[in-house]
């Protein structure tokens, strides 16, 4: 199936925006869903909904069935090694506050480092800012390489043995770039502390092996891989998991209750308090179908192509800058880019005057704008749906907003 196919399959993009037909790139902040996402979750709402793993009425058993079947969708989709390590949250963002609040504030003391770097989204720097504080442990920040990718001698010079927990993003949401954490990882083991990968923009994009990265933990949202928003993922190896307490506490999660004591059901469901997001895991299940369908080898080429295209023809315009690899191969389908003197919000505001959507600011990334001396910039980032068509849009657009401001000042 080619891109223009792809793109039939996706309702929302079939619409005029501002009088023009829409150019979605803003996939990196939230995809858009296909048609099997959006009925199979419907289908949940019309025809057995129903709360899981309590009862035996048949509404019910269906509802377990589906949501439980969505968690081996999941596990075969990262090739965790068993449903134990996969454990559903609300997103990225809570799966690593799940183990920043319950394996590293139990793990770490005094003197010991937390490696992050510059690149980090807000939601792998702030949790572990957190956790400093209440453990007096450090975070140590590895530099970026003038092009924003990470060198491996950096690793090893700021990985040290009193490193407890190295947490690195496996796909940058601002300069697209690819990192090599498979490295990394093998690193930060050699020095005994544990891997943490946000995988938020890399599980979208590219095919996904926990075992082979051998990372320790590894956390993403459905909502960016085509999937509904609320439902997100915590892999963790299971015998990190098995010793890790949980955060949440309430129904669902526990085996006994005694008036002053508890115990915990067993892995997954211990981190699962409460009715968990049955919809949410159910549609990201037809997301991961839909996306196996297509894929994720030839989604990964396809964001490759069209990131080499955009590349070569925004390198063109007058007084653009773009931020990040120059090769498209060390890359996926995320452009981050200033236009010489108009402000990205301004560039964001022309463009969707004709149906094209990108983000301007910070994009979650505040330590990265510090790096890269600027205080915003605009993005386009792709997906299966986008093609050479719409970065032409985008380009045409660009050139416009250039000309506007230019007969302005
Ligand atoms: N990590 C990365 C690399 C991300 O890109 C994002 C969201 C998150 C974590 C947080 O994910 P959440 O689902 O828990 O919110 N990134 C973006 C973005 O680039 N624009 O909007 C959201």
């Amino acid at each position: 199936m080619n891109a223009h196919e792809i793109k039939k399959l996706f309702p929302i993009l079939d619409q005029n925006v501002n009088g023009s037909p829409l150019v979605y790139l803003d996939s990196a902040a939230t995809s858009q869903k296909p048609i099997s996402v959006i009925e199979e979750v419907s289908k949940y709402y019309r025809e057995y909904n129903s709360n899981v793993h309590r009862g035996v009425h048949t509404l019910g058993t269906m509802a377990t069935d589906r949501y439980e079947g969505a968690r081996e969708k999941v596990r075969k989709f990262i090739h965790a090694s068993s449903i134990e390590e996969v454990i559903f949250t609300r997103g990225t963002t809570t799966s690593i506050n799940t183990i920043a609040a319950s394996y590293a504030r139990a793990s770490l003391k005094q003197g010991d480092e937390i490696v992050i770097s510059y690149m980090e989204h807000h939601s792998n720097v702030i949790p572990w800012q957190q956790v400093a504080k209440q453990t007096g442990a450090v975070l140590k920040y590895l530099p970026l390489q003038e092009d924003g990718t990470i060198s491996l001698d950096d690793v090893r010079n700021t990985v040290t043995g009193n490193t407890k927990i190295v947490s690195i993003m496996y796909v940058s949401n601002v300069l697209g770039v690819i990192n090599p954490i498979k490295d990394i990882a093998r690193i930060a083991h050699e020095n005994g502390a544990v891997m943490v990968v946000d995988g938020a923009q890399a599980a979208p994009h590219l095919k996904v092996d926990v075992q082979d990265l051998d990372c320790d933990f590894f956390a993403f949202s459905g909502h960016k891989m085509c999937g509904p928003t609320g439902i997100g993922v915590l892999y963790g190896k299971k015998q990190l998991l098995e010793n890790m307490e949980p955060v949440e506490f309430g129904g669902e999660m526990i085996d006994f209750v005694d008036q002053y004591e508890s115990t915990w059901k067993e892995l997954p469901w211990k981190f699962e308090g409460g009715t968990p997001i049955i919809a949410g895991a159910i549609g990201l299940g037809a997301a991961i179908d839909f996306l196996e369908s297509i894929g994720l080898d030839e989604i990964e080429a396809h964001e490759h192509k069209l990131a080499a295209y955009a590349l070569e023809q925004m390198s063109g315009i007058d007084g653009m800058t773009i931020y990040g690899p120059k090769s498209a191969a060390q890359r996926a389908g995320v452009i981050t880019f200033n236009l010489s003197d108009v402000h990205p919000h301004d560039v964001a505001t022309v463009l969707d005057a004709d149906g094209i959507a990108v983000r301007a600011g910070h994009h979650c990334a505040q330590p990265l704008m510090r790096w890269l001396k600027v205080s915003a910039t605009a993005r386009a980032s792709f997906y299966l749906y986008n093609t050479e068509e719409d970065i032409d849009k985008l380009v045409q657009g660009l050139v416009k907003t250039k000309e506007y401001f230019s007969n302005v000042f």
